[in-house]
């Protein structure tokens, strides 16, 4: 039988105001994402999860500040704040979210020479995270999006969906965005272009 789930990304305290990489409002999502997993079949989260001096942080390139970019073996790579670093208070999922529905957890970002901000590949756009097998063998065809940031993790995660096969559909109400140098308007362009329903 054709499933869907509901897939929350990176709803986690460094993301959220307080955090090392706060998104303005990322907190504010959480009784709307709540809502989202009661209402779901299947939930399932993603957690940014790095080692520490991962190369997506500025502060491991001594010449490099946050926010800024670099090329990488597979491309283009932003440079972050040091965040989500494995087992610190900042990768636990907010205290607020009611996670425990949860099927399946999906950690990224973990390689220490490759950032992920997608849910299904990293950003060589090539090393599976191994959820589009998951949801296939589950017979899951949809899935809704929810999380944190509109414009980096999960619009790359919705981009991926479609790119293998499933429905997604971003629930931009129960999401906040980044937006470094117009990001936010160029991946709402392309989730549409892509085929992605914004509600
Ligand atoms: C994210 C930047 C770096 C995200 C993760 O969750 O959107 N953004 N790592
Ligand atoms: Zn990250």
């Amino acid at each position: 039988m054709a499933e869907e789930a509901l897939v929350v990304i990176d709803l986690q305290n460094d993301f959220c105001p307080g955090g090392t990489l706060a998104v303005e409002g990322g907190d504010e999502i959480v009784p709307l994402v709540n809502d989202l997993i009661r209402n779901a079949e299947h939930v399932i989260l993603t957690q940014d999860w790095h080692p520490a001096s991962h190369s997506s942080f500025a502060s491991s390139h001594p010449d490099k500040k946050p926010f800024e970019s670099m090329t990488m073996p597979y491309g283009e790579q932003t440079l972050w704040p040091d965040h989500c670093i494995q087992g610190s208070i900042g990768s636990d999922f907010h205290s607020g979210l009611a996670w425990t529905k949860a099927e399946l957890v999906i950690r990224k970002g973990f390689r220490p020479t490759i950032d992920s901000y997608s849910a299904f590949f990293e950003n060589d756009h090539r090393t599976p995270t191994g959820l589009a097998g998951y949801l296939r063998e589950r017979g899951i065809v949809a899935i809704t999006l929810a999380g944190l940031a509109t414009d980096f993790c999960v619009a790359y995660s919705a981009l991926d969906a479609v790119r293998q096969g499933f429905a997604a559909t971003v629930r931009l109400d129960a999401c906040r965005g980044i937006d470094l140098n117009g990001s936010l308007d160029t991946m709402l362009g392309q989730m549409r272009t892509a085929g992605v329903t914004l509600v």
